[in-house]
This record gives C-alpha cells, sequence and structure tokens, in this order.
C-alpha cells in the first residue's frame, strides 16, 4: 500500500502484549503516567509507587499501563525493568506535548506529563487514565499555564486526579477548566480536592456518587463535537489527609524559598514539593502516595464500568 505521509508517533507505539490484548479484547485498562516517578517524587518512593499503582490496578480486575518514552519509543505498558530505569536515571526529560517532537527526532528517553500521556492513551486506544494532581495555573508571575489544560480541553479520555498540584493557583486553574469545557467531577464531593487535603472552598462542576455515573458522563460529553476530557476528582483518603490551613502555610513557606533561591521553569514543581515535604515532616509525602494508590483503583472501577457500558 502507498503511503502518503508518515505517522511517526504511531510508529513508535510499543505496547506491551497485557496491554494490547486487554485493548484488542476490549477489557479495562488504566494508563499511568511517569513524569511522577521521574520528577515528582523522590527515589525510592516513586520506584515503590509506580509498582504499588499498577498492583491495584490488577487487583481491582484491570490492565495497567504505565505510559513512558524510551530512547525516542513510546512505551505503553511499562515492564518492571523499564520502570525501574525510569525511577533511577537522572537523565530523564520531562516530556510534555512540545517535547515529543525532539524526543523522536533525538532519541531522548523521559517521563510523560499528564498531557504527554493523554497524547499516547488516546493513540493507544485507552480511555482512562490516573495520575495524582493535573498541572495547573501558577500563583506568581508569570502565571505559567500547564500544557495538562489545553490537553483536557481537546483529547476525550476519563482523568483521575485528586485535583491539581497544590502548589497552583486552584481557582484560575478551574476558571481555566470551565471556560475551555471540561466537566469537573466530583467523586462523592461537592468540593474540588486540593491534592494533600480533601478541602479547598471551590465547588465541582458536578457531583457523583458512583463510577457507573461517571461512565455515563463521559460517553455524553464525547458524544459533543471536538469533545476532550472528563475530569474525575478524587479526594484525598480521610487517614493520611492533610489540614488545608497546614499546607497552605508550608506552600507559602516554600514558595518564599523558590524565590530567595531564583528557582525558575520546571525546577520550581520538584523544589516545592520537596520543600513541603521537608516542613511537613513527610507527610505531604505520605499523602502524597495514598492518593496515588487511590485513584488508580476509582480509575480500575471506571474503566470496568466504561467496558461494561
Ligand atoms: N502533580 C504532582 N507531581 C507531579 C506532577 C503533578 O504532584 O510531578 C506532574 C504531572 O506529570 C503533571 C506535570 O502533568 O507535573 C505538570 O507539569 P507542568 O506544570 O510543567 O505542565
Ligand atoms: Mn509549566
Amino acid at each position: 500500500m502507498m503511503r502518503w505521509s508518515s505517522d511517526p508517533l504511531a510508529e513508535r507505539l510499543h505496547l506491551s502484549r497485557a496491554v494490547a490484548d486487554a485493548i484488542r479484547d476490549r477489557q479495562a485498562v488504566v494508563a499511568l503516567e511517569s513524569t511522577v516517578i521521574t520528577h515528582g517524587l523522590p527515589h525510592p518512593e516513586n520506584l515503590r509507587i509506580a509498582i504499588e499503582m499498577e498492583a491495584e490496578i490488577v487487583a481491582a480486575g484491570a490492565t495497567p499501563a504505565t505510559i513512558a518514552v524510551l530512547d525516542g519509543n513510546v512505551i505503553v505498558g511499562a515492564s518492571s525493568e523499564q520502570i525501574e530505569r525510569l525511577s533511577r536515571a537522572e537523565e530523564m526529560h520531562k516530556i510534555s506535548r512540545r517535547d515529543f517532537a525532539p524526543a523522536f527526532a533525538l532519541g531522548w528517553s523521559g517521563g510523560t506529563t499528564v498531557a504527554a500521556t493523554m497524547i499516547v492513551a488516546q493513540a493507544a486506544g485507552i480511555r482512562v487514565f490516573a495520575t495524582g494532581g493535573i498541572g495547573g495555573v501558577h500563583r506568581q508571575p508569570p502565571h505559567d499555564i500547564s500544557a495538562d489544560l489545553p490537553e483536557l480541553a481537546r483529547t476525550p479520555l476519563v482523568v483521575v486526579c485528586a485535583g491539581a498540584k497544590a502548589i497552583l493557583d486552584l481557582d484560575a486553574t478551574l476558571e481555566y477548566l470551565e471556560t475551555s469545557g471540561t466537566p469537573v467531577i466530583g467523586y462523592q464531593t461537592d468540593e474540588f480536592p486540593a491534592f494533600f487535603s480533601r478541602n479547598s472552598g471551590l465547588p465541582v462542576s458536578v457531583r457523583v456518587e458512583t463510577v457507573e455515573q461517571i461512565a455515563k458522563i463521559a460517553k455524553a460529553h464525547w458524544s459533543l463535537p471536538s469533545a476532550g476530557a472528563v475530569l474525575v476528582v478524587n479526594p484525598p483518603p480521610q487517614e493520611s489527609a492533610l489540614d488545608h490551613r497546614l499546607v497552605e502555610e508550608a506552600i507559602e513557606q516554600a514558595i518564599q524559598q523558590a524565590e530567595a533561591q531564583g528557582v525558575r521553569g520546571q525546577g520550581v514543581t520538584p523544589f516545592l514539593l520537596s520543600r513541603v515535604s521537608a516542613i511537613t515532616g513527610g507527610a505531604s509525602l505520605r499523602a502524597n502516595l495514598a492518593l496515588l494508590k487511590n485513584n488508580a483503583r476509582l480509575g480500575a472501577q471506571i474503566a470496568l464500568a466504561l467496558a461494561k457500558s
């Protein structure tokens, strides 16, 4: 057959056998991102949580697909050796939408952000993706806006998270989501969770009680012209969630330290997260790990509900 154009993304997609079989058989599959492994969490917690999230998904009866870029290839369903490599290597890129082209052309390896993971999941035929927190609008000038937000507006998936990273301007992030037409579904909550804490004082656009309701909303949303994602927000588990005010104080302090030390650009998030963890005596890290597992489990339940509907 004559090929009029090449498709570099499709050519570089490598699905594991388990993931390829599950997609072919229309079974429940949950995509997982890898920036949380390469840039979001310290070693060895990053490795442990990547394995535990997959185990949660398997236990719930679905197939996990950790997505990453290795040597210019797009991996869908990383093996334990590949996850181990992602968790250790220092020279990993943080890959968002803009970074795929150089990654393909130059053979980069890296963790995929929420935006990049959505692009790959969609290309592979996966409909559900679970993560910790999405990117959003930053608090300080230049009010950096994460590429995750425009991606949510255009890529039709169910994305499960515990809100946006707590270090962001949540109000502005919700306004962006509203403007760009992304439903924000509170799973058993009226409030947009603040990642480490269950409350933010900000409303979701719809509250649901069951995963079947989420599946119904997703299918209805995707019937609209050029529909993007539905964002499911799942409050962090009660036992490990932190008080909103306490987290706010830690973040304020961390932001001041970042400014004082001149930390900028992509370095800001890792810096703030590690400072907040130090200030809270590791409590924020424990909350982060607990909510990641919690979201993996909910993602699996939603994928099962979608597969049945
Ligand atoms: N939330 C966290 N830790 C993280 C991220 C989010 O608590 O590491 C990652 C996700 O992969 C998200 C990315 O997509 O940060 C957003 O980065 P940016 O704001 O540069 O787009
Ligand atoms: Mn950014």
